[in-house]
């Protein structure tokens, strides 16, 4: 009887294309698919008002990512370190506001993965081509870690690093696919996460491009 159930347990997974990566942290495949047009709609809404830009690291460095953010609280870094801000450090004004399409979307993965009642108010949106990559790190400039990470890939494929709490602690490969999501939260918030440079393979709909976005309760 327990035999079965795990059984069936794990052929529903497969069908909804679940791939849990820990005890709360889960790949949604193609959650995002059903609304990706007005995701693509919102990210040039939000870039008409906040173009993408390189920032710079504490650290001296500039990033291969280029970044941009919607909501009430945007992430920066520069040389004098990572925040989160209420406004554009390029303009002055405030971020553009998430788009609904967004919020909806973080809600609804969010609540499938075991986190009812999501109210996010920060979107980091990522933008990179061939070469880019994103180092190991955690989400940690949120003020309580609550809430859990909520993360839409469109466009060119990735592979993303899933690690532990320790920054030496292996990190799985996950490849991921336009339209993905993937949550971590809870037990999971914590794990060192980040993105090997990306190879060029063209994607039908945005070409040599992989938009990334995740959604956050920052303040
Ligand atoms: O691009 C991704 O898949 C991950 C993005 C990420 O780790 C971040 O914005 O903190």
């Amino acid at each position: 009887m327990t035999l079965n159930l795990d059984l069936f347990g794990g052929d529903d997974d497969a069908q909804h294309g679940r791939v849990p990566l820990g005890a709360q942290s889960v790949v949604l495949r193609g959650f995002a698919l059903p609304v990706i047009e007005d995701l693509l709609a919102g990210v040039d809404a939000v870039t008409a008002q906040a173009p993408f830009r390189h920032m710079d690291t504490p650290g001296g460095y500039t990033m291969s990512v280029a970044l941009t953010n919607c909501g009430e609280l945007g992430w920066t870094t520069d040389a004098s370190g990572y925040r989160y801000s209420r406004s554009d450090p390029l303009s002055g004004r405030p971020w553009p506001a998430m788009p609904e399409a967004f919020a909806r979307l973080a809600r609804d993965a969010a609540a499938d993965a075991g986190f009812p009642g999501f109210a996010p108010d920060a979107c980091l949106v990522n933008r990179y081509e061939p070469g880019s990559r994103l180092s190991l790190h955690q989400d940690k400039n949120e003020r309580d870690y609550s809430a859990p990470i909520v993360s839409v890939s469109l466009g060119m494929p990735a592979m993303f690093l899933f690690g532990g709490d320790e920054r030496a602690d292996k990190a799985a490969r996950v490849p991921l696919f336009h339209g993905d999501v993937v949550v971590w939260g809870g037990v999971d918030r914590l794990r060192y996460h980040g993105v090997m440079p990306l190879k060029d393979l063209p994607h039908p709909r945005l070409g040599s491009l992989r938009i990334n976005f995740t959604i956050r309760k920052a303040g």
